[in-house]
Parts: structure tokens; sequence; C-alpha cells
């Protein structure tokens, strides 16, 4: 009898020693801590990790991790708190936006977070890309608005009020001021959900279509000069978001002569489309537009004109066409070049 119940309180104390927590304040919650306890639970240290959510710092200080509360920022004791006077920490030299909870977290394990749930290598180079793109995505943002600074640095009276993003839902799942039978502690596990799901289906998004399209466009970039010598013609096999790509790509590959036209197949009848590259990712302006001559003319008449046969159309701003085929398309793009 004795010697069981010797067994028992030992597994018991070993199960407990394995459960870690993560202390955070209860009260009012924000999306910054529901967002930061979300991910702290994604890394295998804090996977089945109990969430105590109280303001007594003698139970904070039994916490394994402690996060938005308890006045310190020591990563190496997992304390993250980011309300004391004096921090200023952000997530690296190319931001100016002083981290959240939600940011503090991420940069320390947004990596792991990162390869974890994408199944990648912790040291593929993806894993780099796709931890800034995050930040500048998603989580800036909420460090922002956690810490009241304006997206528009003249503070202009908006022209219209948008109570939709993240943080104001998980704003509102606080109780309203005549609630006083909810309980906080399931609301904050619903603030919990509902950040860290919209923080998965974006990281999704962007490890499973934006970096392969960006793939594409590297592939693009690196073949260009066996599509015409000048450089400046892309061609893609399938649709894909190449616009922002392409100038970062760009960049990233000190090119000179940038390209000019991008083709790319229109549906399945074997149409392409022609379409000229903006000046910048969001202008409304081509580097060089479709020719003047074209603009605003459609099928024979266009091919009369651009003496190519079977296009279809030239947009009347010049920044796309079409052609029933690839090769037409080409076409096109060479004599823009020349025109
Ligand atoms: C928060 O926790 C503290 C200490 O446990 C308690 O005294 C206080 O009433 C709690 N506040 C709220 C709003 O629940
Ligand atoms: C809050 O107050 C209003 C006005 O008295 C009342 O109509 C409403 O039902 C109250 N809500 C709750 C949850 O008690
Ligand atoms: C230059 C060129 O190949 N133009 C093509 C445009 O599309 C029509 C219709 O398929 C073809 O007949 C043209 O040859």
């Amino acid at each position: 009898m004795l010697s069981l119940s010797h067994t028992f309180v030992r597994a018991f104390r070993t199960i407990h020693t394995m459960t870690k927590t993560i202390g955070t304040h209860n009260g009012t919650f924000h999306c910054d801590e529901a967002l930061g306890l979300y991910l702290m639970k994604l890394t295998e240290g804090f996977k089945d990790a109990k969430i105590i959510r109280t303001r007594d710092e003698s139970r904070l200080a039994e916490c394994d991790a402690v996060i938005d509360v308890g006045g310190e920022y020591i990563p190496e004791k997992l304390r993250f708190d980011h309300h004391q006077r004096g921090f200023g920490e952000f997530f690296s030299s190319d931001f100016k936006t002083k981290l959240s909870s939600a940011g503090l977290i991420y940069k320390h394990f947004g990596k792991e977070i990162i390869a974890d749930q994408l199944s990648l290598s912790k040291d593929d180079s993806n894993v780099e890309i796709l931890y800034q793109k995050m930040y500048k995505d998603f989580v800036e943002a909420l460090d922002a608005i956690d810490n009241g600074i304006s997206q528009y640095p003249q503070d202009i009276e908006p022209k219209y009020e948008d109570r939709t993003d993240l943080a104001a839902r998980v704003g509102r799942l606080n109780p309203w001021w005549n609630q006083t039978d909810v309980d906080l502690d399931s609301r904050f596990e619903q603030a919990m959900e509902l950040a860290g799901s919209e923080f998965i289906e974006r990281l999704r998004f962007l490890g499973l279509a934006w970096l392969p399209a960006r793939d594409l466009v590297v592939k693009a970039v690196d073949t260009r000069q066996e599509v015409h010598e000048s450089g400046q013609i892309l061609i893609f096999d399938s649709p894909c978001p190449w616009k922002e790509h392409l100038f970062e790509i760009e960049k990233e590959k000190n090119i000179e002569n940038k390209p000019l036209y991008v083709l790319f197949p229109d549906g399945l009848s074997g149409a392409y489309r022609i379409q000229a590259v903006p000046s910048s990712p969001n202008s409304f302006e081509s580097r060089r537009a479709l020719p003047e001559a074209w603009r605003g003319y459609r099928d024979s008449e266009l091919s009369e004109k651009s003496q190519i046969q079977g296009c279809v159309f030239v947009h009347h701003s010049g920044f796309i066409g079409g052609n029933q085929t690839k090769d037409g398309a080409l076409m096109m793009a060479i004599k823009a070049l020349d025109m």
C-alpha cells in the first residue's frame, strides 16, 4: 500500500513537472498576448503548456514563461513583457515599430514555428524569407496597433472607419461593459484561436502559394535571355502573382536592363496575355506601356495595325493586351520593344 502510493506520488510529480506553465495577465485581453501565447504553444518546448492568467507576482514567478506582464524582458529567462519603462525592442534594424508581446514571441520563436508548420528544415533559406515576410505582412501591424502607432504619419482624418481588423475582432471578445457572467479565461482561449488561426492561414498562403510563385519568377528571370536577347521579356507557363516578386528579385540580382513585358497564358485555350511591367509594384504607370498606336483596338483591326496575326486586344491605357497564341503575344512584345 505504502509503496503503491509512493509510486503514485512519484508518477504524479513527473507529470506535474513536465507540464509547463505560461503566465499572462488576467482581466481584459488584447490581440498581442493572445497571439503571443498561441505562438508559444506551437513551440516544441511549450506544446502542452498550461496557461495561467493572473497578476499575482508569486504565481507568475513560478511560471516557466511569462508573457505581457511582469515588467521584464529577459529572453533567457523566458520573460516577455513590453510595458516597462525603457523597453525598446524592434524586430530588426529594418523596422521602426516597437514590439508588443506578439512581436516579441514571434521574434524569438518565429523561425522554429515556421519551419515546423511547413515541415521545412530550420536552416532552409525559405524559412528566413517567410520569417521576414510574415513579420512585415502580419505581425508588425499588431505591434503597431498595440503601441498606438498610426498607420498614417500625418494622422489625417480617415474617410471611413474600419473595425474589422484582427486586433479589433480580438478586442470584441472581451465582455461588454454590462456583461458580468462571462468566463474570461474561455474568452481568452477563443481570442488565441482567432488570432492564431489567422496567423496560420497567412503563413500557409505565404509558404504554399506566395513562395512557390517566387520560384517561378526567379526561373523566368534567370531564363529571360533565352526568350529574347534584350532580357526584357519574361514568359510564364501559368498565370502567377509575379509583380511584387519581380521587383524584389531585380533588386537582389542587381538587374539593370529591367524586364518591360510579361507573358502568361490566358485560360486553357492557348491564348496569351502580354502585360507591361509597372514602374513600381502598386503603380498604374508602366515602365513602357504597349504602343500608343495599338491601344483601344481589338481583333482584326488590331492585327492590321500591329501587323501581327491573331491579336485579341490592347487596353486603352496600354498596360495589357492579348493574342490567340504564345508566339503572337511574344511577337507583340518584341515589336513593342522596338517602338
Ligand atoms: C486578477 O488576478 C488578481 C490576482 O490573482 C485578482 O486579485 C484580481 O481580482 C483579478 N482581476 C480580474 C479582473 O480578474
Ligand atoms: C446592457 O444594458 C442594456 C440597457 O440596460 C440592456 O438592454 C442589455 O440587455 C444589457 N446587457 C446585458 C448582457 O445585460
Ligand atoms: C505572330 C503570331 O504567332 N500570331 C498568332 C496570334 O494568334 C493567332 C490565332 O491563334 C495565330 O494565327 C497567329 O499566328
